[in-house]
């Protein structure tokens, strides 16, 4: 049988569970995951193989309306993933499921011009008390606009992704596998160190706060014996939140370090030494050689 391969790229609002759903595809997490929108700002590679297909998924940042130069970075991956994909999916949340509508409508005018299949994934509905409830929802994406596949999962118990895989896979084209069966990625182990600190700060820092925090890998060490050595910078913005992110005594900074060190270890695999230093750099999302040195 010859074999199927192809890009997938995963579009959708802030939030709906885009990251989630590569996660469980693939089977590790190669992309982080936050309750709070806006956590993924690159394009993340996440590469699913099996015997006879190879499907890469472009997990993307969920689209908005840039208000900063960063936002502005963040968008302009969305296109780009979009020109590189045989099979698009459009994600919705059940839980925004009275925006539907709208959301379509935002999206029409980029989608319409799309020669490639499109499928809608309607995510989360482990939220809804029944399964008749889902069924408005699927109905009201069917009608505004004219999708391959209209297809309800659960991103985060798994509900229905066997399903997806093989409408995905179905779409794929014959080609042969663009990577190395072994490969879940084509970036590296520093960016995912980095983006494991982020996901760690979005999680225990307030509100606003995430959003000015970029992180960065200034040293990784691999050693045949002993630990591992990463130094890492967390950059923020303003002294006042350098402040707030070592904490009182150093709290904080020694919190953040513990759980991330653990969940770097364990992506790893190895045990590592982590160092954080906290940084700020005034203004750096507004600032294009900051963005530029921080690989956006
Ligand atoms: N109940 C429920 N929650 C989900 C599901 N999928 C994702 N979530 C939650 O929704 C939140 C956002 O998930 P992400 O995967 O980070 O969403 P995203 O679309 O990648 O978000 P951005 O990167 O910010 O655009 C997290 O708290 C997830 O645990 C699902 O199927 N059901
Ligand atoms: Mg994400």
């Amino acid at each position: 049988m010859p074999k199927k391969a192809g890009f997938v790229t995963i579009v959708g609002n802030p939030n709906v569970g885009k990251s989630t759903l590569v996660n469980n595809l693939i089977g590790s997490k190669i992309s982080i995951v936050t309750p709070k929108p806006q956590t993924t700002r690159k394009e993340i590679v996440g590469i699913l193989t099996k015997d006879d297909y190879q499907v890469v998924f472009l997990d993307t940042p969920g689209i908005i309306v840039p208000r900063y130069k960063l936002q502005e970075v963040m968008m302009s991956y969305i296109p780009q993933s979009i020109s590189s994909a045989d099979l698009i999916l459009l994600l919705f949340d059940y839980e925004k499921r009275n925006n539907i509508e709208f959301l379509i409508k935002q999206y029409s005018e980029l989608l319409q011009e799309l020669s490639v299949p499109k499928i809608a994934v309607l995510n989360k509905i482990d939220l809804a008390k029944a399964k008749s409830q889902i069924i408005p929802s699927l109905n009201e994406i069917n009608q505004a606009l004219k999708f391959d596949e209209i297809v309800p999962i659960s991103a985060l118990t798994g509900e229905n992704l066997d399903e997806l895989e093989k409408l995905i896979v179905s779409y794929l084209p014959n080609h042969e596998f663009y990577f190395d069966k072994d490969s879940i990625s084509t970036l590296n182990e520093k960016f995912f160190a980095s983006e494991i600190i982020r996901q760690v700060l979005f999680n225990l820092l307030a509100k606003e706060l995430p959003y000015s925090i970029e992180v960065q890998i200034e040293e990784f060490i691999e050693r045949e014996k002993g630990k591992w050595f990463l130094n890492a910078s967390i950059i923020c913005e303003r002294q006042t939140q350098k402040q707030i992110i070592i904490g009182a005594n150093g709290e904080k900074i020694k919190e953040i370090g513990t759980i991330a060190r653990k969940e770097i270890e364990e992506f790893l695999g190895e045990p590592i030494f982590l160092e954080l230093f906290v940084k700020v750099r005034e203004h750096w999302r507004d600032n294009p050689n900051f963005l530029k040195s921080y690989g956006y």
